[in-house]
């Protein structure tokens, strides 16, 4: 057993845009997050991940930087950001910032001299090429619609941009970026920041030569995604920013890891491979996905999601270490998603889906509101709606094409849009949730008079008061944290069933997936029978033969 800190931590993500605004201008600031440090403090988690506040123009909110060094004006000020950096090490917690590094916004310094002409000395910070018969220099298709390309008039070529045009790809074979990008993490370290949290790492470092890739059926570009990650120097540009920066502080890191694979994520977060800690890998939020990608309403297939996550869970064991997430700033809410939001489940559905995560093997991720078991917004017009992606695909869809009507890409996106997480944080039950005294950026979920921290840190029985004791309970025992897992009953369409064991101890954890009485496989009944007493659970009264519908139950199988 290897002990590590940032694998017993249980990090708390927060958007700061829809935290807490202190100013009443409908935006989440630095001196909200400092305001309510005690209430992440009394929740038990230890580590804070920040998504960016850095200065940027927001085409991205955040994710597309102008300036490392400065920070958000609609966040505050560096002075702001030293307060509570300091509030919070008062406090005990551990502040991580989001290092957004794979491209800058179109506004950074860099890349305004960049375009400028090919013998500006930032011309090679970004990636150029010039036209091929007149168009675009390959077939590759951005993240969020379109060509991943962006022609300029000044010199005449394109520059890559996976994401949006406004989000230009660095180059990261430039000895100048890589340097430059280290000195600027070496300077948040010198501050005395606790970690990284490192937005789409795998896509840094591009094929040795742009081509155009196959296309699938009916389909304009290749997605870049497929194409640029876990590229052929990615390693040993991580292996280079641990040795020139991470190992010289004692960091949480963590990569966003679109594409990951498990023989690729032994390398990233490998026990002795030095790069780092661990990676957001996103294999099971493509469980209920179609051949078009995200934005279908299809169910989810349990067996499935099983499946992959306990791939994950038993090849990594004793390689390399998990994240555990559900929910961030870019997925739908997980108890609308995978649970049951309606007002008989939402709460029982919540703590199960979270007790089935809190359970397994690595370092869990809570995003913020999801210990309120906050649930996914109704949008009824995409005037309502503010991300990009969401904005691109109405555009794509409805305006321009008319393939899709209105109502259903309006359900789409409640169902499966990123604004579906960015609503405000719901405080209490006064005007817009406590959020503002403003008018919020995103408008509040109306529900927020039923569903909100205030209420939930009075009620025993609230889902806040069980992630509470879920949080608790990992820093009480080992076994939680460094047990190793075993699935069980696999095929079971309903039930996911999972041990784990350290040296004597062993756990059973028990998730009904349905809404649904399910009696429990046989051989599981029977170890449920001989228990030594429950660790948690969402029922007052477990019972040995069967779950009720959403129950979840962990039992002490050996203690
Ligand atoms: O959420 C997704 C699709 O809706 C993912 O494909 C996501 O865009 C991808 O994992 C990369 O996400 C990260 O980088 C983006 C930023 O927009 C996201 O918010 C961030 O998490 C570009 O910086
Ligand atoms: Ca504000």
């Amino acid at each position: 057993m290897d002990r590590a800190w940032w694998k017993e931590a249980v990090v708390y993500q927060i958007y700061p845009r829809s935290f807490m605004d202190s100013n009443g201008d409908g935006i989440g600031d630095l001196k909200g997050i400092t305001q309510r440090l005690d209430y992440l403090k009394d929740l038990g988690i230890s580590v804070i991940w920040l998504s960016p506040i850095y200065r940027s123009p927001n085409k991205d909110n955040g994710y597309d930087i102008s300036d490392y060094h400065a920070i958000m004006e609609e966040f505050g000020t560096m002075d702001d950001f030293d307060e509570m950096l300091q509030a919070a090490h008062e406090r005990g917690l551990k502040i991580v910032l989001d290092l957004v590094v794979n491209h800058t916004s179109s506004e950074h310094r860099w890349f305004l001299e960049s375009r400028k002409s090919k013998d500006n000395p930032y011309r090679n910070y970004y990636i150029w090429k010039d036209p091929v018969d007149g168009h675009e220099p390959t077939n590759w298709g951005a993240f969020f619609g379109g060509s991943a390309w962006e022609y300029t008039e000044e010199t005449g070529q394109y520059y890559l941009h996976q994401f949006v045009p406004e989000q230009p790809d660095l180059n990261w074979d430039n000895p100048a970026v890589r340097d430059a990008v280290f000195s600027m993490m070496d300077w948040w370290c010198q501050k005395g920041i606790d970690g990284f949290r490192m937005d789409v790492i795998s896509l840094i470092s591009k094929p040795e030569v742009y081509e155009d890739a196959p296309l699938g059926e009916g389909e304009r570009y290749a997605f870049c995604g497929d194409i640029t990650a876990n590229g052929p120097h990615v390693h040993e540009y991580l292996q280079e920013m641990n040795q020139k920066v991470l190992s010289h502080y004692d960091l949480l890191t963590v990569g966003e890891a679109s594409g990951v694979t498990i023989e690729e994520a032994k390398k990233y977060a490998g026990f002795d491979t030095q790069e780092l800690n661990m990676v957001f890998q996103f294999e099971h939020m493509d469980v209920d996905s179609d051949e078009n990608g995200k934005w279908t309403l299809k169910s989810l297939d349990l067996p499935l999601l099983k499946k992959i996550m306990s791939k994950w869970q038993t090849e990594l064991e004793g390689k390399a270490w998990n994240s555990l997430f559900w929910d961030n700033h870019d997925q739908p809410r997980i108890v609308s998603r995978w649970g049951n939001d309606s007002e008989e489940y939402r709460s029982i559905s919540a703590k199960m889906l979270a007790t089935c995560l809190h359970m397994m093997e690595g370092t869990p991720y809570v995003y913020q509101g999801e210990e309120l078991g906050m649930t996914n917004p109704v949008f009824h017009d995409i005037s309502e709606c503010d991300d990009i992606e969401e904005i691109n695909l109405y555009r794509n869809l409805v305006t321009e094409t008319g393939a899709r009507t209105k109502e259903d890409v309006m359900a789409i996106i409640s169902r499966k849009g990123r604004d579906t997480a960015r609503t405000p944080m719901q405080w209490d039950d006064s005007a817009n949730a406590g959020f503002t005294s403003g008018k919020p950026w995103l408008a509040v979920n109306p529900n927020y008079t039923q569903i909100n921290a205030a209420s939930e840190i009075r009620d025993p029985d609230s889902v806040y008061q069980y992630y509470k004791k879920l949080i608790a309970l990992r820093k009480e025992h080992d076994i939680i944290v460094y047990g190793s897992y075993e699935l069980l009953a696999p095929e079971d369409e309903n039930l996911f069933i999972y041990t784990r064991t350290l040296e004597k101890q062993k756990l059973l954890s028990l998730c009904n997936f349905s809404g649904e009485k399910q009696i429990l496989p046989e051989g599981v009944a029977a170890l449920a029978s001989e228990n030594q007493g429950v660790l948690i659970g969402n029922y007052d009264t477990p019972d040995a033969e069967y779950l009720g519908p959403y129950e979840t139950v962990v039992y002490w199988l050996q203690r």
